[in-house]
């Protein structure tokens, strides 16, 4: 998964700040002697440039320039065991991001801090308090839920810029947060509920309806578990992705392989019905089924809420388990240890309508994202893009729609929000990256010009290339727009292209 790609590695050499001693600074080595108020700091390094070399992919942070390395250890509650690290390069852009986690975490993110840092900014990452995958973690550990939730990034966050403080003479011009997947759960938690922290936040693809994505997977998943005959093979996701493509492609207006309007794609796989007892470029009536389900959507009993399934065009990115291997895993856990207790509870013992609002009851607004009060942040100033690929067949691209409808709607419509969150949604992109459609851009640098410059973001470059040769050139649109073809000149330069409501 690459987050930042294209010109990520481009540090803005005008704005960069080279260290010098300040009064009452602490060298990097004498960090160890600043008190945390949750926490204590238990290593630091200063890093020659090329110095880096962690046991995993050592060879990855050759290029990384010197930097004071500080780990730190947080405890804001009596059974909170919370690791992060925090890098402050010795040429410092004066800002600082914080970046986010996959899945349920369990590791401090070195790639996506070494993007960070290669960009000048003074980096921070947290295993949210428990290390390794998996949810057993959580059994019996209330509060170490809590930490994982929310309350490790946001101590993270404190701390780091307390630490950034102590060590440059001054407190960071400009704090971001930049996650995508479990990442981008984090950001909208961020948003919600702590404005403060951030100038700008960069939300990929949020799990911010964890729950309901949780039902969703293992709902599949206990129907595929029990029926292997419903399992669509490869050439059954790659018959049905065409069937789709030639059903939807040309009505969003253009006929280009995308499906860019896919909430608007009526398909129903019954038109691959197999017709007698021959199996030839057919799927058969349990398939379908499979299909239609992976496809549909549930609504939450006792909240009346919507949860999302895939979307059309996401077939070629599901798997034999129906959703991702990641999303049944993350789902099965959630419910074993977050929502019964129980490692023993099997997937066979799961019931949709039930379940679907008893997990959410259980998570108390712990981990999912689902506040659409974002008043405070926007009213502070803060600049939120959120993006997610509309063929995502991990999260459903309906977490980052129907959220951002929802905002608008409390918040008193579109134009209220417009000047201070913007969502894109990307053509045929898989779940953060990946994917036939425009799956390369830099969102680091658009939400810079936005934040710190003024320049609001209405539209955004993005790419597709394969085996480093670009493509495809398209803008990526403020939604409900989306990118519309002018009329004339190649369909792969996104010069011919303009945001336009549908
Ligand atoms: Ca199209």
């Amino acid at each position: 998964m690459r987050l930042i790609v294209g010109a990520s590695c481009a540090v803005v050499l005008a704005t960069v700040t080279h260290l010098r001693a300040v009064d009452g600074a602490l060298a990097c080595a004498d960090l160890t002697k600043l008190a945390l108020p949750h926490g204590t700091i238990t290593q630091v390094e200063a890093v020659a440039a090329g110095g880096f070399k962690p046991s995993e992919r050592p060879n990855d942070y050759r290029s990384l320039p010197a930097f004071c390395r500080v780990a730190m250890t947080l405890a804001p509650s009596a059974d909170s065991d919370i690791k992060v690290e925090l890098w402050v390069p010795t040429s410092w852009n004066g800002k600082f991001q914080a970046v986010g986690n996959g899945a349920f975490s369990g590791s401090i993110s070195y790639p996506a801090m070494a993007n960070a840092l290669a960009r000048g900014y003074a980096t921070s990452s947290t295993d949210t308090g428990h290390a390794g995958g998996g949810a057993g973690w959580a059994l019996g550990h209330p509060e170490k839920v809590v930490d994982f939730g929310w309350r490790a990034v946001h101590e993270m966050t404190l701390a780091s810029k307390k630490i950034i403080a102590s060590h440059t003479g001054r407190a960071p011009a400009f704090a971001y947060w930049n996650g995508c997947s479990a990442g981008g759960r984090q950001a909208m938690k961020e948003a919600q509920r702590f404005p403060d922290d951030f100038n700008g936040i960069i939300a990929g693809a949020p799990g911010l309806d964890w729950t309901g994505r949780a039902a969703q997977a293992v709902r599949i998943a206990k129907t595929l578990d029990s029926n292997d005959a419903g399992r669509l093979s490869d050439n059954d996701k790659q018959l049905l992705h065409r069937a789709v493509v030639a059903a939807c492609d040309a009505s969003d207006g253009l006929k280009d392989g995308l499906i860019s309007d896919p909430e608007h794609c009526r398909f129903d796989p019954g038109v691959l019905q197999c017709a007698g007892s021959t199996r030839s470029d057919c799927l058969t009536a349990t398939q379908i089924e499979t299909a239609r389900l992976i496809y549909s959507r549930g609504v939450n009993r006792a909240t009346k809420r919507e949860v999302g399934g895939l979307l059309p065009g996401s077939e070629l990115g599901w798997t034999d388990l129906g959703w991702t291997a990641s999303a049944r895993a993350t789902g099965l856990d959630q419910f074993r240890f977050l929502v019964f207790g129980d490692a023993a509870w099997d997937i066979q013992q799961f019931d949709f309508d039930r379940d679907l609002a008893r997990a959410e009851e259980a998570d108390r607004d712990t981990l999912n994202a689902l506040d659409p009060n974002l008043k405070p942040f926007i009213d502070r100033g803060g600049k939120l893009i959120q993006f997610h690929g509309w063929a995502d067949p991990q999260i459903s691209p309906a977490n980052s729609t129907q959220y951002y409808t929802r905002v608008a709607d409390a918040l008193g419509g579109t134009p209220k929000i417009h000047g201070s969150y913007r969502l894109f949604m990307a053509p045929g992109m898989g779940h953060c990256g990946g994917g036939e459609g425009l799956n390369t851009f830099d969102m680091v640098a658009v939400l810079e010009q936005w934040v710190e410059h003024g320049k609001a973001p209405d539209q955004i470059p993005a790419s597709h290339a394969t085996n480093g040769v670009v493509e495809r050139t398209r803008p990526l649109c403020p939604y409900p727009q989306i990118a519309s073809y002018k009329g004339t000149g190649s369909i792969d330069d996104g010069a011919n292209f303009v945001c336009r409501g549908r």
